[in-house]
């Protein structure tokens, strides 16, 4: 995804109106044709020798070398009619985005030269209705014509072009005053200066000084070999509320039902809302399971949130319990178009069973784990690594999954395939809560694992890690035990100078004993 370098690069500009090209008739300024041959009159944007020596037929310019061994070519295409953009609609973008398809194969890049007041929510929708982008696609314009002595045209619409031409950035993006940011970030934040655009919750992709710096972390990665999709049914009926302090509930419509947009703008908002509204064949769950889900980078979602998605709310969850419940004899519900025999869904079961129960246990999906218990799997068939549900609940720090599992008569004490218990990965994670219910179980470390302790409790006494020391003495290590050079955590955190480590384990040794407590029951 680094700088293109082949000797030509193609692009298509597409020309949809606004104040670039703009002319004054009687007094008023309208979207103006001709776009093409101006720009062949400007030498920044057209090398006329080299487009003669090519042979280029008249709507194809070529710029002058930005970089030697290289050349942007670019046909322009002027739509009919030329629209100010504040006349434009959801069904003008996803025409753009048809225009696109219809030639996504024939160029390297694309540029869409649009009017300012409605450009971020034509980036937005963009956003959405060109799925799995392998090339650049970026919107310019400007707040003053190109006829203009001083104007913000010539140099939007030549950075956009150099950076659609010299860079492989798969998404749509939008290009104004020397900045490249994410189409579905930005908002109008003025109409008068140059600088009228603004991404508030994520940095340019790219700025262009006397160097292009681009931002690879923030850019996103094409999936793959992916074909372009051009999502072209968008719901129209959606709009824009804003909350105000006393807004009436009446107003809010309660009920209806939230979801969080977290730091969306409110133009990606309204695009993703027509996006997955106008998606064909959704449950209003798996619509609400989109708007929840970041989609095309419009959104940050807290990395918890991120980390642990919910099998049962997920359509792929739902799939698979609807499969594994066909072995159950249950052909009424048979999915349409799944012809398995019993023995093959029986097969598929069985290899899904553990994998799908640690997930759940892991992530603390007490639905979905409820849900494979009722259909009669064994809650303790180990995964690939050897681990049960028990391993991935504790690993995960997950109380309510270790009492269901426990409650469902669940080996307490299982190896997996190193030799790991349940109560050793709940201890390495400090989940006292986990350790306390294993212990209650009746979970005991092994010799070996209390062997190996006092090397890891010094490391612990060594870092002031009290927490890590409680989780230990809460699991029955012996706390005095001896770490690979004799020393104890205490002479350990005692040379360090950690006396809150310190005035615990002398407290264990006075008082509690630096010997664990004994398993109690459940
Ligand atoms: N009214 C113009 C438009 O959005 C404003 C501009 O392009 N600066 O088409």
């Amino acid at each position: 995804m680094a700088r293109a370098l082949e000797p030509q690069r193609r692009l298509l500009a597409v020309y949809t109106g606004g104040t670039i090209g703009m002319r004054s008739e009687q007094g008023v300024l309208v979207p103006g044709s001709g776009l093409a041959a101006v720009l062949r009159s400007l030498p920044m944007f057209h090398d006329e020798e080299y487009a003669r020596a090519c042979g280029l037929p008249e709507d194809t310019l070529v710029l002058p070398p930005a970089i030697p061994d290289q050349r942007v070519i670019y046909t322009v295409l002027e739509c009919q009619p030329l629209f100010d953009s504040s006349d434009m609609t959801i069904t003008e973008w996803v025409q753009i985005a048809q225009t696109i398809e219809r030639h996504y194969g024939q160029y390297d890049g694309f540029v869409v030269i649009h009017g300012t007041d409605t450009m971020a929510f034509a980036a937005s929708v963009l956003s959405f209705v060109l799925e799995n982008l392998q090339k650049t696609v970026i919107l310019t314009g400007a707040q003053v014509p190109i006829h203009a002595l001083w104007n913000d045209s010539r140099e939007n619409l030549l950075g956009a072009l150099l950076m659609a031409g010299q860079y492989v950035i798969p998404e749509v993006c939008l290009f104004f005053q020397n900045q490249l940011f994410r189409g579905n970030r930005v908002t109008k934040v003025d109409s008068r200066r140059f600088a009228a655009f603004c991404s508030p919750h994520l940095p340019p992709l790219a700025v262009m000084g006397t160097d292009v710096t681009i931002n690879w972390e923030l850019v996103r990665k094409a999936r793959g070999k992916a074909q372009l999709v051009v999502h072209s049914s968008m719901e129209r009926d959606v709009g824009l509320l804003r909350l105000y302090p006393g807004i009436p509930a009446a107003l809010a419509m309660a009920g209806a039902g939230i979801v969080s947009g977290f730091d969306m703008t409110s133009e990606a908002a309204l695009a993703k809302l027509s996006y997955v509204l106008g998606h064909p064949g959704l449950t209003p769950d798996d619509r609400k399971e989109l708007l929840a889900r970041d989609l095309r980078g419009e959104m940050t979602l807290p990395t918890g949130a991120e980390r642990r998605p919910s099998l049962s709310s997920s359509a792929l969850g739902r799939g698979l319990t609807q499969l594994l419940t066909l072995s159950q004899g249950q052909t009424s519900q048979r999915p349409q178009g799944a012809a398995l025999s019993t023995q093959e869904a029986d097969a598929i079961r069985e290899a899904l069973v553990p994998s799908l129960a640690c997930a759940a246990a892991h992530a603390g999906d007490l639905e979905v784990l409820q849900a494979l218990g009722d259909l009669g799997s064994d809650l303790s068939l180990e995964s690939f690594n050897g681990q049960t549900p028990l391993h991935a609940a504790a690993r995960g720090g997950q109380p309510g999954a270790v009492t269901m599992l426990l409650r469902r008569g669940v080996d307490v004490d299982p190896r997996d395939e190193d030799g790991l218990s349940p109560l050793l990965l709940a201890v390495k994670g400090r989940h006292r809560g986990v350790i306390e219910l294993l212990r209650a179980a009746g979970a005991c470390l092994s010799l070996q694992e209390l062997e190996d302790a006092g090397t890891e409790l010094c490391r612990l006494a060594a870092r002031a890690d009290l927490e890590g020391l409680q989780s230990w003495w809460q699991a029955g290590a012996d706390l005095s035990s001896p770490g690979y050079d004799g020393r104890s955590a205490l002479l350990v955190a005692e040379a360090a100078g950690n006396l809150e480590v310190v005035t615990f384990l002398q407290n264990l040794k006075g008082g509690a004993g630096v010997q664990a407590p004994g398993p109690a029951t459940l």
